[in-house]
């Protein structure tokens, strides 16, 4: 009895290997290379959640393997935007965005904690670069328990214009459409006072962070800012949507020690 209760309690769920090849990323900018389509098959990414049945509002630890096709683990990886891994959580419908950073454990494996905030199906994103293969994505869907919310509708915005704690941020696109590089700029004030914020810190080392999804899932842009030393009112960034259809931008900025996180939606044509 004993012993079974304790192999339910460190039992991890091992979800299936296989990950998204990291062709459909694409990085502007110089920083980092991408890796190509063979390189991103070179690599599995295992991922594993604390509980085997993850509840709302609980924490549940998150581990990412990082092997490769004998199950080897990789154990070098080049540091992207300051971190050896970044994870994109999302809900389905990309209602929920949530931007987090794991430990790296050594032999491969990173571990974060964090919580889901509703039932239903999420999208793990884990974005990392094996030392000399380049900068790729692999992704795993799971579940969390209970009955799910009704999804929220993911709708092009009519104005690319929010507002977001105390700051009002407009986006504009250079030439909105597939398969083009193209500049993203997001204008930032200050809601009350009508101001231009020009005090934005770095983020993650430069002027801010820029996650873009597409609708149906499956895309995952990594996008790299223009003016890395900016300090607003401008963030400019640069990248290219690989396919017309429906994407959901989030823009992640940090000013008086506080992120914040302003989210678009655009129809490209
Ligand atoms: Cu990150």
């Amino acid at each position: 009895m004993k012993i079974g209760l304790t192999v339910i309690a460190i039992a991890a769920v091992l979800l299936t290997a296989c990950g998204k090849s990291g062709e459909a990323m694409h990085h502007s900018g110089t920083m980092a290379s991408v890796a190509d389509a063979a390189q991103a098959e070179s690599v599995e990414a295992m991922f594993m959640l604390s509980s085997e049945q993850p509840q709302p509002n609980q924490d549940t630890t998150i581990t990412v393997r990082i092997q490769d096709k004998d199950g080897n683990p990789i154990d070098e990886f080049d540091v992207q935007h300051e971190k050896q891994m970044h994870i994109i959580v999302v809900s389905k419908d990309l209602s929920f965005f949530n931007h987090i950073h794991p430990d790296y454990k050594g032999n491969g494996e990173f571990t974060v904690t964090t919580a889901f905030p509703t039932a239903g199906e999420y999208e793990i994103i884990s974005d990392f670069a094996p030392a000399g293969k380049g900068a790729m994505n692999k992704s795993q869907w799971i579940t969390i328990q209970g009955t799910a919310p009704e999804a929220q509708p993911i709708e092009p915005d009519a104005a690319l214009i929010k507002e977001v704690d105390g700051k009002v941020v407009a986006l504009s696109i250079d030439h909105l459409m597939a398969n083009m590089e193209l500049e993203l700029n997001f204008n930032i004030k200050d809601a009350q006072t009508k101001q231009p914020i020009a005090d934005l810190q770095p983020y993650l080392g430069t002027v801010g962070h820029v996650v873009i999804l597409n609708k149906e899932g499956g895309e995952y842009l990594h996008v790299h800012p223009s003016d890395e030393h900016s300090s607003g009112p401008d963030a400019k960034f640069m990248t290219t949507f690989p396919h017309s259809g429906v994407y959901k931008i989030w823009g992640q900025f940090q000013q008086n020690g506080k992120v914040f996180t302003v989210p678009f939606v655009v129809n490209v044509p």
